[in-house]
């Protein structure tokens, strides 16, 4: 087969005094940074359905992406050829990982069946391309909103058919997963909450979620998957409200249908912001329940208030986002997802390049300024200190659970007043962040 990327050779580490726009000024795999390499604190990921799919559309224009190796058609054999590009691209990159939607990977045919028979033949070369380059599975998940039967949603659709159909199509996903040695699993809802609750009977659609994620559960033990599974919370688009729509109601639908145990959050970064939170803010309720899993690194534009999927280079974003992950124990079954697309006026595939190598040093600065903040240790203490009132005495003693109503009012009638208040410093605490950026 042709090379897709022929002027591009491996994409290698030169060191922050390279100006080469074709090499890693910031992320260098190999190197051994608190304990373990880049490679693994990191773990990247590239998504098949922008960096592959993606056509450069939007909804006042056409696509505008040269893809010279693609022949446009909706065939099993273009589809075949596409993963080849996209395992040199993935190889060149030096990424470990990639991830999918069934349905990005290879074409719908006309019946289940025929679809599900279209998915194993590409399934097959994906396969054979793992073996042959390395490159992992890092989740897959199946596209449940794109089709038109989706219209109303997938486990929360009105209609029972929709959802016994979206529960094949999710057999099938993690059955390819399975085979594939995929490390996850992915249910992002994409069309399931409302456009307007003058229809919706928001109860049953949300039991009937919580059973198509229970049946996914039951399924995952029948077959030995071991992988992990996450839901990715966004609050909007393309509905007006998504039942998963941060990282708390997540976590509060999980608890509510007994599902928690069996699932992780993966965090998006501009979906996080689509909720109005902040990504930290995101990372922190998840990492606070145990259920920090993985992430899908992008950013949105402040100006615009959609979700435009952009690389990220924001090194205060990537730096919050590893103290997070860091904090929490670092990425163990998740990754660093690019769920980012280039922008429709970068249409060579160049570009595909330059997208994610920004966004891989990106990254490795954000890890490496957030193990040095870690080392150093001033934001942890200044923490630990805040609350040190709670370290013994009285505070100790309400964290236990042995106090009651009755002595916290004579304790502090005994006092008459609380102890006073310290400053939060937080100017300070965010000078101290810009001393290591
Ligand atoms: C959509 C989105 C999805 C999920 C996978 O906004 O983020 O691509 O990551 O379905
Ligand atoms: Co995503």
């Amino acid at each position: 087969m042709k090379a897709a990327f022929p002027e591009i050779t491996e994409i290698r580490y030169e060191g922050a005094s390279s100006k080469n726009p074709l090499a890693f000024k910031h992320y260098n795999a190999e190197e051994i940074i608190a304990g373990k390499t880049m490679r693994d604190h990191l773990r990247f990921a590239v998504v098949y359905w922008h960096t592959f799919r993606g056509t450069g559309s939007d909804p006042f224009g056409a696509g505008t992406m040269q893809r010279p190796w693609d022949d446009g058609t909706n065939s099993v054999k273009n589809a075949q050829n596409r993963v080849h590009a996209a395992f040199e691209f993935i190889q060149k990159l030096g990424a470990p990982y990639y991830c999918w939607h069934d349905r990005d990977v290879a074409p719908e045919g006309k019946t289940l069946a025929e679809t599900n028979k279209n998915f194993d033949a590409v399934a097959k070369v994906l396969q054979a391309e793992q073996k042959r380059t390395g490159i992992k599975l890092l989740w897959g998940t199946a596209n449940a909103f794109s089709n038109p039967r989706y219209m109303h949603g997938a486990g929360t659709s009105c209609n029972a058919d929709v959802f016994a159909y979206a529960a094949a199509q999710i057999k099938k996903a993690m059955e390819v997963t399975h085979e594939l040695g995929g490390e996850g699993y992915t249910f992002w809802g994409g069309r399931e909450g409302y456009m307007t609750l003058l229809n919706t009977d928001m109860k049953r659609e949300l039991d009937h979620l919580a059973k198509l994620l229970h049946l996914a559960v039951d399924y995952k033990k029948q077959i030995g998957f071991k992988g992990q599974f996450y839901i990715e919370p966004k609050p909007k688009e393309p509905t007006k409200h998504q039942y998963d729509s941060d990282s708390a109601a997540c976590l509060n639908f999980l608890r509510e249908y007994d599902l928690l145990p069996h699932f992780k959050l993966n965090i998006e970064t501009n979906h996080a912001t689509l909720a109005g939170h902040t990504m930290q803010h995101e990372l922190e309720v998840a990492g606070a329940a145990g259920a920090l899993g993985s992430i899908d690194a992008n950013t949105g534009d402040e100006l615009l208030g959609w979700d435009t999927d952009q690389f990220p280079t924001n090194i205060y974003l990537t730096t919050y986002t590893m103290l997070s992950i860091l904090k929490y124990g670092g990425l163990t079954t998740g990754g660093v997802n690019f769920d980012a697309k280039v922008r429709r006026e970068s249409f060579e595939p160049v570009d595909l390049f330059h997208a994610h190598i920004g966004g891989m040093d990106a990254f490795a600065r954000g890890l490496k300024i957030a193990v040095a903040i870690r080392k150093d240790g001033r934001l942890a203490e200044f923490v630990k200190a805040r609350y040190a009132s709670w370290d013994s005495g009285i505070g100790a003693k309400i964290e236990s659970g042995k106090t009651s109503l009755r002595e916290l009012e004579t304790y502090i009638l005994k006092k008459g007043e609380a102890a006073a208040n310290n400053s939060g410093r937080q100017e300070f605490l965010e000078n101290l962040i810009n001393e290591f950026i």
